[in-house]
């Protein structure tokens, strides 16, 4: 091997960085607003040197595609007087429904980081249409990203909706319900067509679900979780997505699949209070595919209810209190290649109980379970 080699490596790499470095300056000269808490809301706030307080004001002095960073520090209502009309507060808007609203298309970014960034929505008296403290309606929007999200304290009913804005990314956000505001939804989802990102956020505590994903769009699901909801950790509606490396714990059921043609992989569902999964889509409209996960320790496995469809193939199926598979389809479903906790397939303790003779498929469901894995994954 000749000795130019690595010279050359470094040379490419080293033009290689300075070209990505002047794209980057360039960048910083024309296209991102800083919101600081130490800066001052007014129309031309946003320069490093001269930060706007409020995210919404950063946002209105965006241009469409501009990156604005937002330092740690608390937004939303910031003197808990009931309303958003203080200095430096969000600049709430009760006809659209939102704390913040993102009707621009923007690339909105926290510099340290959700632990440190957070978004107080309190606000006692403030006008009951609020109901999303974030609504983004822009196609192409990004609300943060790894180690660059935002955390929701007292969210207002949703957290974080998107309403019919395709393509956009949500990702390193958590959102916590509780304290004086009746929390229902933390991410709710319904991205326009195309594909949308959805990773990597945690959501806690939410009545109605932590995470609900609908459609048109495709949303590649990933890295979320789901943690001690009061109703579902994740429900998806739509079509077409893909859900995979998610966590869900101490919900009411971990994962709702009423979606169709939904691949389902790599997710963890445990301690749920009903079911692990539940598949609740309509099965005329096309299955779901559930591919190695694992669902262990909740009151039951998996249910498939009437008339919905899924294939169900090595996942880890184990320390269920009841079924692990409950079928309820009036279908056939083939959940062969699943390990259900013990060599010898479905059966009494240490097992999962699922498929013939077992209990567990209802009037004209058949569960297919052989052949059977006798180890985990
Ligand atoms: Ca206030
Ligand atoms: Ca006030």
């Amino acid at each position: 091997m000749s000795s130019e080699s690595p010279l050359r490596a470094l040379l490419l790499l080293t033009f290689t960085w300075l070209a990505l470095e002047s794209q980057d300056s360039r960048a910083d000269d024309v296209s991102t607003v800083w919101v600081a808490a130490n800066g001052t809301d007014d129309p031309a706030c946003g320069a490093k040197s001269r930060p706007c307080r409020s995210i919404s004001a950063g946002i209105a002095n965006a241009s469409r595609g501009d990156k604005v960073m937002v330092g740690p520090g608390k937004y939303g209502e910031l003197n808990f007087d009931g309303d958003f009309t203080d200095p430096g507060e969000e600049q709430a808007d009760p006809d659209s429904g939102c704390i913040i609203c993102i009707q621009k298309s923007v690339r909105l970014l926290s510099t340290d980081g959700a632990d440190v960034t957070v978004i107080e929505s309190l606000g006692d008296l403030s006008d009951p249409r609020l109901t999303n403290t974030v609504l983004i309606t822009a196609d192409g929007a990004v609300f943060g990203s790894y180690r660059r999200g935002f955390t929701f304290v007292n969210p207002k009913p949703t957290a974080l909706r998107v309403r019919g804005a395709a393509k956009v990314s949500i990702v390193g956000n958590v959102a916590v319900a509780g304290g004086a505001s009746q929390s229902g939804v933390g991410f709710e989802i319904d991205p326009g067509p195309g594909t949308s990102l959805v990773a990597d956020n945690v959501a806690s505590h939410f009545v109605a679900a932590n995470f609900f994903i609908g459609g048109p769009g495709q949303v590649h699901f990933i890295g979320n979780t789901a943690v001690r909801g009061s109703g579902n950790g994740f429900a998806f509606g739509g079509r077409g997505h893909f859900v995979a490396r998610n966590s869900a714990a101490n919900n009411i059921t971990g994962f709702v699949v009423g979606c169709t043609a939904c691949v389902v992989t790599g997710n963890v569902s445990s301690a749920n209070l009903a079911f692990g999964m539940q598949i609740a889509n309509d099965g005329s409209q096309g299955l779901a595919a559930l591919q190695r996960n694992t669902i262990v320790g909740n009151a039951a496995g998996i249910q498939v209810r009437l008339e919905a469809d899924a294939r169900i193939n090595n996942n880890d199926i184990y320390g269920n209190e009841m079924c692990g598979v409950r079928n309820e389809s009036a279908r056939v479903i083939d959940a062969t290649g699943n390990y259900w906790g013990a060599a010898t397939g479905p059966g009494p303790d240490p097992a999962d109980q699922a498929g013939p003779g077992s209990a567990c498929d209802f009037a004209g469901s058949v569960t297919i379970v052989a052949p059977f894995r006798s180890a985990p994954k």
